[in-house]
């Protein structure tokens, strides 16, 4: 079994986690959080456990009663209505988020219109649209959105994505956009976070020597997903899977070598559960294939610091 690292955790979970942990011994239990804090069920149960009650909007929150907002970002729109109802709230957009998110204002403040490439309906995507006014940021999803963009070919333009894509993809639909838009500002510095990439690279020096790569991660996670595209795109198969007793022993037909590796949002502890799943089957071998180390450690929000 190849085991691709860095896998799992990134450190704007991390953070997220301890946001939501912190708050449960600060304000004491129930603490509400607006969204799954990370697209993790094992990770939202597990906080549901210690007094977490996970909503989907503000209006569900009863007064006086904490809530955190998910590592994916919001709406300004989110934010003021909780000052506005005098709410206590901490925020645990991930600092890489917030770095697109005044990125996007600073580009409005400059007059320019934003292409922001992303995945329609994601919570990220929401969150960074509502930093800026209807109809300042257009969504590009593809290198085919490029080509139906009605923009006069001197508008002043600027991209900004999503920090949980394709790397591969997003390089496709940049250079779409360049030949159609020389003119277009990019950001200072890759939108795609340094955990999504470095994920990408170590599921990609894996993949060609086995026969299967399985990736922990829930359906909704993004960059759990491109990990998995990834892996498919150099000519592997690939299953998405959110524990160990999803896998089939029939997966393992002619797999001699196993690669593995675990989306931002997915524990460690998941990695365990489905090598000891894997070892009900066949004796495991495991070998860790890492690309890069990393060391990013994100600051807590003053609130919740001390
Ligand atoms: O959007 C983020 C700040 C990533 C958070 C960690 O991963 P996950 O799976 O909760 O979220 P994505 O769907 O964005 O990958
Ligand atoms: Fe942040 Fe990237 Fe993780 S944006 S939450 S470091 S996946």
């Amino acid at each position: 079994m190849l085991i691709a690292a860095p896998r799992g955790f990134c450190a704007g979970v991390d953070r997220a986690i301890e946001i939501v942990e912190r708050s449960l011994e600060r304000y004491g239990a129930p603490v509400y959080v607006r969204h799954e804090i990370v697209h993790n069920r094992f990770v939202v149960d597990s906080l549901r456990a210690k007094g977490a009650v996970f909503v989907d909007e503000l209006d569900e929150v009863p007064e006086g009663v904490p809530v955190v907002f998910s590592a994916h970002g919001v709406p300004k729109s989110v934010p003021a209505e909780a000052e506005r109802r005098q709410m206590i709230y901490v925020d645990a957009t991930c600092p890489l988020v917030s770095k697109v998110h005044r990125q996007a204002e600073r580009q409005i403040a400059a007059g320019r219109h934003i292409l922001f490439i992303g995945h329609r309906g994601h919570p990220e995507v929401i969150g960074t649209f509502g930093q800026v006014d209807e109809g300042q940021m257009t969504l590009v999803e593809t290198v085919e959105d490029v080509a139906r963009l009605s923009f006069p070919n001197d508008a002043p333009l600027a991209f900004l994505t999503q920090t949980t894509l394709s790397v591969d993809e997003t390089a496709q639909i940049i250079a779409a956009l360049l030949a159609r838009f020389p003119q277009v500002t990019a950001p200072k510095a890759e939108d795609i976070c340094y955990a999504t990439s470095n994920r990408q690279a170590a599921v990609k020096a894996i993949a060609p020597d086995a026969q299967l790569v399985l990736v922990i991660g829930a359906p909704n996670s993004s960059n759990s997903l491109r990990l998995v595209e990834v892996a498919e795109r150099g000519g592997t198969p690939a299953r998405l899977i959110q524990r160990g007793d999803e896998i089939q022993q029939s997966w393992l037909d002619g797999v001699t070598t196993l690669g593995l590796s675990a989306g931002a949002s997915a524990p460690e502890e998941l990695v365990r559960e489905v090598i000891a799943r894997l070892g009900e089957w066949r004796v495991v071998e495991e070998r860790a294939v890492t690309t890069t180390v990393e060391n990013m450690v994100f600051k807590l929000p003053r609130q919740l610091a001390d």
